[in-house]
């Protein structure tokens, strides 16, 4: 028997690639990007291309574990890079006895009930994040039976909470461009985007544009492949993109190069605006970004003038300490040049906003009054380590993981295993893999990939809604999020009806709003067609004829978000002054200051090197770093570093060096490329367990949080290095 069944890519990506799978006898074997899929267009990144490697994994968790020894990463339990196999297996008996689900549910809802009779329920924690983007296994069952049990809330701030609120101050919802329109754009910026590796469904779209003689202009501190092949790639000061941002307005306005008719009619604030970037001269924008003043002009008019211009942006700029504001700056770019009008013109950092399913029905926060008779407190996943290690009334006396890595992807990494270690802490963790959490963990359960169960998709990277189907039996005895919080809402006690919902009905749950966007889009007519776009036809396409410029060679007629304002902020306008914003103490326009942790606003004795702990573009945070297939195609454990840095401290590339700073240390190989400039070094995040000596990159990174959104900041972080040795 031979099938080929459509699923979509859950993971935490822009892209959310229909995914074809065929299945012979009950085991899938092939996986190819589904040709019909209008952003997707027949191919799959090269990490999800192996997902077969990843689902028969002979290092899957297939059962219910119970921890038998002390808790920390006691041996090498998964493949190297660069280095022999490691000879004892991912799950050793010495660490893990298999139980049955009845055993490990039993225990499990033993030890909740017990922890809430004594410390109260806020003493439990749920941590989760990006694992499956899934609007079931996302975000459904879980939240509801937490809420239900009066567990603590978790703030999900680690990756995107800064951007969102800069974007959202101006534009009032996340939308952008869709993909499809940068085909027609002549002048792209991908700021702060690594489009080659976080985002490759965009760049197709880009080479189109550009075999029209688009120009492509790449800002990013790191010389990415997207920036290699760039027009012209400015390497910028980490940080310091809210001062260029303002930079290039201060040209635009001086210049008379915005759209006074665009700024007079939809957006609020011009004069407030035309007074702050007074204070930010080409030549003082400069001192602080590394980039020309000649060349911070030019890329203003370029940008204003050479139609039409879109910019991508992406998170990387915000994660940093002024992350907030400057996302805000960049973001009021299209709305002061009027580019939203145009087909290919606008701005993207996400298109999440055009997603409304009914959120409430899928994770009743109503439940918490049930359990508590309010809400339960929120705790910041960012600040893991603090709430491990000093939070007190109640402390955290149980942790449940799932969708997410703690101990490889959160930052100041010591504190956060320190927390974990406690011998007093219940820790749960749902997983497909024996990660570096499941180190710390007194129960592991095994869980289903995306070709094990059903969900619902949408993206933050273009427009289409998907249901993913089932492709094949869970392996073992894995169980997806859904019904794993099904049978402890049962074993709990829980009697509410949501408690037995199947996928099916929380699909139709999730589908069932009024939001003309999502009309008539039905589960039955997602199983059959696949993917559908939006329903935007209805108002904003109707809108963009008469603003003229669509094009025939768009599938479908292209969505003009902001042709006409119809912002989603308070005013109903792109709001380039913000009294909420004064009203928490901020900028009320938008403004640049120096990271405390960056050259410009360090202390005097703190380290010198500005270090971006990047992502690689191989793995999916830390997602893949454990599958062979996946690794050779990452070359990890490199710290690179420019000539001049390397050269001071007498490295030389293949070095071995210690980068330390108050936080911690790691030791890497140096590697001198010229992908940074002098005064930044780079590291990408990986399994503590696939490194020598059980190291981890966020070792160095911080807890603090950014100016806006309470998110983290990776990117403001000071080290130092040092020779250790030559091989
Ligand atoms: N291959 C791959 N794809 C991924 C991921 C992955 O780990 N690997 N992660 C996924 C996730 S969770 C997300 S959120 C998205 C994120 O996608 P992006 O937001 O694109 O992610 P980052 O790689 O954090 O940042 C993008 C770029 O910003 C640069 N950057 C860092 N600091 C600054 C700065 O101060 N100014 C400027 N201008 N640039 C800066 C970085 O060098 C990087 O090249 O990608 C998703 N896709
Ligand atoms: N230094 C540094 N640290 C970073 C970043 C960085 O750029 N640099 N990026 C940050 C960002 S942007 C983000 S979004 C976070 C990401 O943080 P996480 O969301 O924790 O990211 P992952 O490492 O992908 O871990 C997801 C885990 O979920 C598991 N999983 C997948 N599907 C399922 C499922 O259906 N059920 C269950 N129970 N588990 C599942 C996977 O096996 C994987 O181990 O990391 C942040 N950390
Ligand atoms: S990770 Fe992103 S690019 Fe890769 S298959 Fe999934 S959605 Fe597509
Ligand atoms: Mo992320």
């Amino acid at each position: 028997m031979k099938k080929v069944v459509h699923a979509a890519c859950p993971h935490d990506c822009p892209d959310a690639c229909g995914v074809l799978i065929t299945v012979e006898d009950g085991r899938a074997t092939r996986i190819q990007g589904d040709p019909e899929h209008p952003v997707t267009r027949g191919f799959l990144c090269a990490k999800v291309a192996k997902y077969l490697d990843r689902v028969y994994s002979p290092e899957r968790v297939l059962y219910p574990m119970r921890r038998i020894a002390p808790k920390g990463p006691a041996q090498p339990s998964v493949a190297r890079q660069g280095q022999p196999r490691a000879a004892v297996p991912a799950c050793s008996d010495e660490i893990w006895q298999r139980i049955s689900w009845d055993d490990a549910l039993h225990e499990i809802t033993s030890r909740l009930r017990a922890i809430a009779a004594e410390y109260g329920s806020e003493a439990i924690l749920p941590y989760s994040y990006g694992g499956s983007l899934g609007a079931l296994n996302g975000a459904s069952m879980d939240r509801r039976f937490f809420h239900r049990l009066g567990a603590s809330q978790l703030d999900r701030t680690i990756c995107s909470a800064a951007g969102e609120a800069g974007l959202e101050s101006v534009l009032g919802i996340k939308l952008g461009t869709e993909p499809e329109q940068f085909a027609h754009s002549k002048h792209i910026i991908a700021w702060a985007a690594n489009i080659h590796g976080n985002n490759v469904h965009l760049w197709p779209f880009i080479t189109e544009a550009r075999r029209k003689n688009a120009k492509l202009v790449v800002i990013d501190p790191y010389r990415t492949r997207t920036a290699a092949c760039a027009d012209w790639y400015l390497p910028i000061n980490p940080g310091t993109d809210a001062a260029l941002a303002l930079g290039m307005m201060h040209v635009i306005i001086g210049e008379n190069l915005h759209d006074a008719d665009y700024v007079a009619k939809y957006t609020l604030g011009f004069e407030q605006l035309r007074e702050k970037v007074k204070e930010y001269p080409p030549e003082r924008v400069a001192q602080w970004t590394g980039i020309a003043a000649d060349d911070i002009r030019k890329l203003a008019v370029e940008y204003a003038t050479i139609r039409p211009s879109v910019i991508r942006l992406n998170y990387g700029v915000q994660r940093s300490e002024g992350g907030g504001m400057a996302t805000r700056a960049i973001t009021m770019l299209p709305c002061l040049i009027g580019s939203w009008k145009e087909v290919g013109g606008g701005f993207q950092l996400s298109t999440s906003g055009g997603f409304q399913l009914n959120a409430t029905a899928l994770t009743r926060p109503d439940l918490m009054q049930t359990a508590l008779g309010r809400e339960a407190r929120v705790i910041n996943m960012v600040k893991l380590g603090w709430a491990l290690n000093t939070l007190d009334d109640p402390p955290v006396k149980a942790l449940f993981v799932y969708n997410s890595n703690p101990a490889a992807v959160c930052p100041d990494h010591n504190s956060v295993v320190r927390g974990l270690s406690r011998p007093d802490l219940f820790t749960v963790v749902h997983e497909q893999f024996f990660t570096d959490t499941t180190d710390y963990a007194d129960i592991v359960l095994p869980a289903t990939t995306f070709f094990e169960h059903k969900d619902l998709q949408k993206a933050y990277g273009h427009y289409y809604l998907q249901v993913s189907n089932q492709a094949i039996e869970p392996l073992g005895e894995c169980r997806s999020n859904v019904e794993v919080f099904r049978v402890l809402a049962k074993g709990m006690g829980f009697t509410e009806g949501c408690f037995t919902e199947g996928a099916d009905e929380m699909i139709d749950a999730a589908l069932d709003t009024n939001d003309p966007w999502l009309e008539g889009m039905t589960r039955e007519r997602l199983e059959n067609e696949r993917h559908l776009r939006l329903n935007f036809a209805t108002e904003d396409c109707a809108r963009l004829c008469s603003a003229g410029g669509a094009s025939a060679s768009l599938s479908a007629q292209p969505f003009l978000p902001f042709a006409r304002g119809g912002f989603r902020t308070k005013s109903g306008k792109a709001e380039f002054y913000s009294e909420a914003l004064k009203a928490q103490g901020l900028d009320p326009v938008a403004d640049f200051t120096p990271p405390t942790e960056s050259r410009h606003g360090r202390k005097a004795d703190s380290p010198p090197l500005e270090l971006l702990a990047r992502k690689a573009d191989n793995f999916l945070n830390s997602t893949f770093s454990n599958v062979p297939s996946v690794q050779e195609m990452e070359e990890s454990g490199l710290l690179e570093i420019s000539a001049a840095d390397a050269q001071s401290r007498g490295i030389a590339s293949g070095d071995a060096v210690r980068v330390f700073n108050q936080r911690g240390e790691i030791r890497l190989t140096a590697r001198v490329d010229g992908k940074v400039q002098p005064g930044v070094v780079s590291a990408t995040l990986n399994w503590a367990k696939t490194t020598p000596g059980f190291q981890s990159i966020n070792a160095l990174t911080s807890e603090k949080l950014s100016d806006m959104g309470n998110s983290a900041t990776f990117y403001s972080v000071l080290v130092e290095v040092e020779l250790i040795g030559r091989s």
